[in-house]
């Protein structure tokens, strides 16, 4: 127990007499009251390099000169077509310019028709003085030919019109005076012995039969005509007599 006080300074007497040269040592004396210096260290070999540290912040943007703007881009890809957009607002009135077009264009179409009824109607006229009989709302025209009735019934129909059917005395004497010879009227029995009907349809309204006609005479007489005196008489469909055709007028 009496050491106790000498302690210290027998340490230091130690520390100083193993640290006699080196520079090392002195280094150590520094920090290192107590180390046992004085054993000559040697350098060991360098130890690996140590892992990357982490990434440091950006720095900041240089001092030096901007360089020149580079040539613009390729065009990207073209965008997703858009919604449709709200409409818009209600424009104003316009003016009367088209309506009054549309009205002169209807204007000169019925002058067309106007003029066109009135070529139709002085060429029906025409058609009556050269070759046609008027009674009524009735036109009859013969072209002169005579022919068998289902000739006669075909050429009528393909004129869109049918053959010649008196139903009063004065379309009688019309078609009287455009035949001037006999020719079919547009009535048979065909359908009924003895019972004479219209080619068109019904049983008949007026008659202008010849004394003792009609007579069905021979094998049969089933077809008519008008004689050039105005009466009738029944024939053979299959003889051949004038053609009068009947048109609405
Ligand atoms: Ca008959
Ligand atoms: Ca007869």
């Amino acid at each position: 127990m009496f050491l106790s006080p000498w302690l210290p300074f027998l340490l230091l007497c130690v520390v100083t007499a193993y640290c006699s040269e080196t520079k090392a040592c002195e280094d150590a004396k520094k920090t290192c009251s107590v180390v046992a210096c004085g054993i000559p260290v040697t350098n060991g070999t360098p130890g690996r390099d140590g892992r990357d540290g982490p990434k440091g912040e950006k720095g900041e943007q240089g001092q030096g000169l901007r360089g020149l703007q580079g040539p613009p881009g390729k065009f990207g890809p073209p965008g997703n077509t858009g919604l449709p957009g709200a409409p818009g607002a209600k424009g104003q009135k316009g003016d009367r310019g088209d309506r009054s077009v549309a009205e002169n264009k209807l204007a000169d179409l019925e002058r067309e028709i106007r003029s066109l009824k009135s070529e139709l109607y002085h060429t029906k006229k025409l058609q009556t003085f050269s070759l046609g009989k008027k009674s009524g709302k009735k036109l009859y025209v013969t072209n002169g030919e005579k022919m068998p009735f289902s000739k006669v019934k075909a050429l009528c129909a393909r004129l869109q019109a049918t053959v010649a059917t008196p139903k009063n005395e004065e379309e009688n004497k019309a078609i009287q005076d455009v035949a001037k010879d006999t020719a079919f009227l547009g009535i048979t029995d065909e359908v009924i012995e003895g019972q004479f009907m219209y080619v068109t349809g019904g049983r008949l309204a007026y008659s202008n039969w010849k004394k003792d006609e009609p007579n069905d005479h021979g094998s049969g007489e089933d077809c008519v005509t008008l004689l050039t005196d105005g009466l009738w008489n029944d024939i053979s469909c299959s003889s051949s007599f004038l053609v009068v055709c009947e048109f609405p007028a």
